[in-house]
Parts: structure tokens; C-alpha cells; sequence
């Protein structure tokens, strides 16, 4: 008996095939050195990468570059804590475009939103957190009709 029969016994060999996941993606019996190629194969093509390595895969990962295994959302918005700039439960909420709060949590729509919105859409400054709650009709687009709205809620 040699060594590699010895590891075996007198079972026939079995492969499996694992994907970067952890997952397996293939086992049969015996010899099919074509399937198992094909295995592997499409294993490596399904690896999801981890870019920042904190062991959460990028498509569940909710800062995908910065390692933060914990993934703490206060605001659960699917931003992490981590990379989220806007704070969307006590500031950025509602209308409050400009991003003013006073004693409590407490804020006013006002001018300053409306002006801050206009400012906004003049500037197509998309990146900033009263872009992201702009949406005031929403309608699916930042524009005049958004300030509109936030001046008719001032009025009544
Ligand atoms: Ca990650
Ligand atoms: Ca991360
Ligand atoms: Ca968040
Ligand atoms: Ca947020």
C-alpha cells in the first residue's frame, strides 16, 4: 500500500470544489478532470472581493473602503457610520436642506433651506447631503420645483 492509497483507504477519491465564498460548488466522485477544471473556473470568477479587509464582502459592505467590521448605520441608511458625512435622523431629514439644528434635535424649514436648495441645484452639487433629502415632490429629480415646495411649506 503507498502513501496516497493509504490516505484514501479503498474509497474511491472524491473532489470538491470550494468558490473564494467558502461555498462548494462542486463534488463528485471519482476522476472528471474537465468538470473540476470548469469548477475552479467559475469559482475564481464569482469571488466577490473584500477590498478594505475587514471580512465583509463588498456588495454587503456598507463603507466598501474604509474596514469597519463592525458596520455601526445609526442612521440606517445603508451609509456605515464610517463614510456616512450626512446625519439623516437628527439633521438632514425632511426639508432641512440647510442643515441647521437647535436645542434637542429640534429645526426649522426656513429660508436658509431654501436658499441652501437653490444653491444646490444652481451648483449641481450632488455630493451633499441636502442634495441627497432635495428630493422634496419626489419626483426623482432635484430642481426648482423641490424649492418650490419647501417656500409653499414655509407659507401654510
Ligand atoms: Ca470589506
Ligand atoms: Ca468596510
Ligand atoms: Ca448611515
Ligand atoms: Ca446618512
Amino acid at each position: 500500500m503507498d502513501s496516497l492509497s493509504f490516505i484514501f483507504g479503498n474509497s474511491i477519491p472524491h473532489n470538491v470544489v470550494i468558490n473564494g465564498n467558502g461555498q462548494v460548488i462542486y463534488t463528485s466522485p471519482g476522476h472528471n478532470l474537465n468538470a473540476i477544471i470548469n469548477a475552479i473556473e467559475e469559482g475564481l470568477s464569482s469571488i466577490i472581493p473584500d477590498t478594505d479587509g475587514d471580512e465583509i464582502l463588498d456588495d454587503l459592505d456598507n463603507c466598501v473602503d474604509i474596514y469597519n467590521p463592525g458596520q455601526s448605520d445609526f442612521d440606517a441608511d445603508n451609509i456605515g457610520d464610517d463614510c456616512d458625512l450626512c446625519d439623516n435622523l437628527n439633521v438632514f431629514t425632511n426639508a432641512n436642506i440647510y442643515g441647521e439644528v437647535y436645542e434637542q434635535n429640534n429645526y426649522d424649514i426656513n429660508i436658509f433651506d431654501v436658499l441652501t436648495l437653490l444653491d444646490i441645484i444652481e451648483n449641481n452639487d450632488i455630493n451633499s447631503c441636502g442634495y441627497e433629502i432635495g428630493d422634496i415632490t419626489g419626483d426623482g429629480e432635484v430642481n426648482i420645483f423641490d424649492a418650490i415646495s419647501i417656500i409653499q411649506m414655509i407659507i401654510s
